[in-house]
């Protein structure tokens, strides 16, 4: 809770106002209407208090996920998710590695853009947070207990996982809708043989309600266009999911050009309850398919299985699926309102906001008001199904989130500025210069039934002149602004890490009192776990060293370790006796090629070390975990190949 009182509190109140007024060089009139105090003030979380909600950010091409605390913007952790991460092993241990295997085998990094957090009624539970692989098509899922991944599911048949993994109300299905279509299955062709021949899927992937376990369901066979965005329906259009397309003309070849000739493009309208029904019936079709599933097994180690086919449902043979709204013009966001009636959507290159409303989206299905069909699904007339037209909205509107108090906020990308509307009188009440070109907004429940409101993020492709330079890339970043009032605020600037395309946030204390202290040795079933130091001990077998490690405050067992040969691969088994709340352990060794470990409490993780000299080298704890950590070391001696020095270290 931010709370102000007394002296020390006003002094570095006095500090951090200091600092944002340095902030104001060039800045725009609402930065100054407001006085600095005040915005200190309202983002000031005391030292010792606790942030109000927890910001989850993506990565982008950091392929990992943020974690920060507001209205403060402090960083708290950064959570691995496709990208290898040294810091904790992740990627790199012998039980988190098969997470990063694919299809294509083993892949180290990706481009990851949408968290989207679980949802029960529409509204987010704090049970897990999603988040795509655009690259290598996946998505991910966190478990929030824990703040680890536990799971990642390869979607076939997909290039691009842009249009992902965006949940429907009850998180029944996390979606992904693929950029790029691509032959498929996947097969050698001319590139000009695009047209007519490249599909674009739409996925759909279950989540088990009381494991989160993601499944393949269903996938649907759609034209050839570039997939962009999604959001499904809630309220009385929960049943159907949204997709934004572009490129309907179907170009392959200099898209800024080709791809922008026509003055509508389409959101795809689809009834995946219909779907289901298709499905159920057998109306579908199994395409050979090979993807990744990967998650951590009872023992809590990743084991990657591969999936050979994939249920494909074709509009043609499901009719009533799927229906096309035209949509000016390219566009790229669609968000449903918190009443999911109204489907706005972002136009990289239109003069509005076009709303759609699904009622009268029903009503037209019902009156076939269609102005013509594409591959053979009804394209509705426009003028049918469109709600309002926000006007002058900013110059290459791209994203809208909600603050359940009857406004839209819009990000404009090109004119650098966040724009409220009325969902009532789709007329523009409010804007706010960003610095600079927003890409997503992201307001605490924006996009659910429920939004907490009073901030939207506003999340920063380019900062020039905002942060100390260093060097030719800057910062991205996203900035708080208050909407408690009629007018918005800017509160404050903080940098993120990697490019935050979105964000979602949500009250911390619907995180904070489930968090998970200590992995529970008793419940540690990791093959290779040492649960006491007694049973500490090195086994040879054949080429390979197993080496049963403890570690608690404040040495490993054993600490001496004789008998390992050149070329031998090491594997340290190394097992965290502690059950204390912040008490990880690390583990390094010296001339490692891959990276630390560091242990939870509780938990057993694995490295491999493969000796290339002979000598003896040390090995110690990475994390300052007492005040004897520095004590916390060892040695392991390596003899040469063929050396007749036996296996041998100090028990307990
Ligand atoms: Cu607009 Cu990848 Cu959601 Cu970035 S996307 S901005
Ligand atoms: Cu254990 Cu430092």
């Amino acid at each position: 809770m931010v709370r102000m009182s007394g002296g020390v509190a006003g002094t570095a109140l006095a500090v951090v106002a200091a600092g944002f007024v340095g902030g104001l060089s060039g800045c725009g009139p609402s930065e100054t209407a407001m006085g600095s105090g005040d915005a200190a003030q309202a983002v000031y979380v005391p030292p010792g208090e606790y942030d109000k909600y927890y910001l989850f950010t993506s990565g982008g091409f950091s392929g990992q996920l943020g974690v920060y605390g507001l209205p403060s913007g402090r960083l708290l952790k950064q959570v691995p998710i496709y990208s290898q991460w040294p810091e904790n092993g992740w990627g790199y241990s012998e039980e988190t590695k098969a997470m990063l295997n694919t299809s294509y085998g083993f892949i180290p990094w990706d481009d990851s853009h949408h968290p989207e957090l679980s949802q029960t009624n529409g509204v987010p539970d704090g049970r897990w947070i999603f988040i795509n692989g655009n690259n290598t098509p996946r998505i991910a899922r966190v478990d929030l207990t824990t703040f680890e991944t536990v799971e990642i599911i390869e979607i076939p048949n997909s290039a691009g996982n842009h249009a992902s993994p965006f949940v429907t109300q009850n998180t029944e299905y996390t979606v992904a809708g693929t950029r790029f279509s691509v032959p498929t299955p996947q097969r050698d062709m001319p590139i000009s043989d695009y047209k007519d021949n490249f599909v674009g899927m739409l996925s759909f992937v279950k989540v088990d309600s009381a494991t989160g376990r993601m499944t393949l369901a269903f996938q649907v066979r759609m034209p050839g266009f570039d997939y962009d965005l999604s959001h499904s329906g809630k309220g009385p259009s929960h049943g159907w999911s949204f997709f934004t397309s572009y490129n309907s003309e179907q170009a392959n070849t200099l898209l800024e050009v080709n791809a922008s000739q026509k003055d509508k493009d389409f959101i795809a309208a689809l009834h995946w309850k219909r779907a289901e029904e298709c499905v159920a019936a057998g109306q579908v079709e199994r395409l050979p398919s090979r993807y990744a599933h990967n998650y951590f097994n009872e023992s809590h180690i990743a084991v990657s299985e591969m999936v050979n086919n994939s249920v494909v449902v074709t509009p043609a043979t499901c009719p009533d699926m799927v229906y096309y709204l035209p949509t000016p013009k390219s566009p790229h966001g669609v968000d449903v309102d918190p009443s999911g009636e109204l489907i706005a959507a972002g136009g990289k290159l239109a003069t509005v906001i076009p709303v759609h409303s699904f009622s009268k989206m029903l009503a037209a299905i019902e009156a076939k008001d269609f102005e013509g069909t594409v591959s053979g699904i009804p394209v509705l007339r426009y003028e049918a199904v469109i709600a309002g037209e926000v006007q002058n909205p900013g110059l290459g509107p791209l994203h809208t989130e909600f603050d359940g108090k009857g406004f839209a906020y819009t990000t404009a990308f090109i004119s650098s500025e966040i724009v409220k509307w009325s969902l009532e009188t789709f007329t523009v009440v409010d804007r706010i210069p960003t610095y600079y070109s927003p890409g997503h907004l992201s307001i605490p429940g924006g996009d659910t039934r429920q939004p907490w409101g009073e901030y939207v993020i506003s999340l920063n492709k380019i900062t020039k002149d905002r942060y100390l330079p260093t060097g030719p890339e800057l910062s991205q970043s996203a900035q708080l602004i208050d909407i408690t009032g009629d007018k918005m605020r800017l509160l404050l600037d903080f940098p993120t890490v990697g490019e935050p395309h979105y964000a979602q946030a949500l009250p911390a204390s619907m995180i904070s009192e489930q968090s998970v202290r200590a992995y529970p040795l008793e419940s540690n079933k990791n093959p290779y776990a040492t649960k006491t130091e007694g049973d500490a001990k090195v086994v040879r077998d054949g080429r390979t060293v197993h080496v049963y490690m403890t570690a608690i405050r404040t040495h490993f067992v054993p600490d001496n370790i004789e008998g390992v040969q050149v070329g031998d691969s090491v594997m340290f088994h190394v097992t965290n006796l502690e059950q204390d709340w912040d008490v990880p352990h690390g583990f390094a060794v010296l001339g490692a090629r891959n990276s630390e470990l560091l242990l939870m409490p509780g938990q057993t993780r694995t490295i491999v070390w493969v000796p290339q000299y002979e000598g003896v080298f040390p090995f110690y704890c990475t994390d300052f975990c007492s005040a004897l950590h520095q004590e916390m070391q060892g040695y392991i001696r390596v003899s040469p190949r063929g050396s007749s020095v036996p296996i041998s270290f100090n028990a307990r």
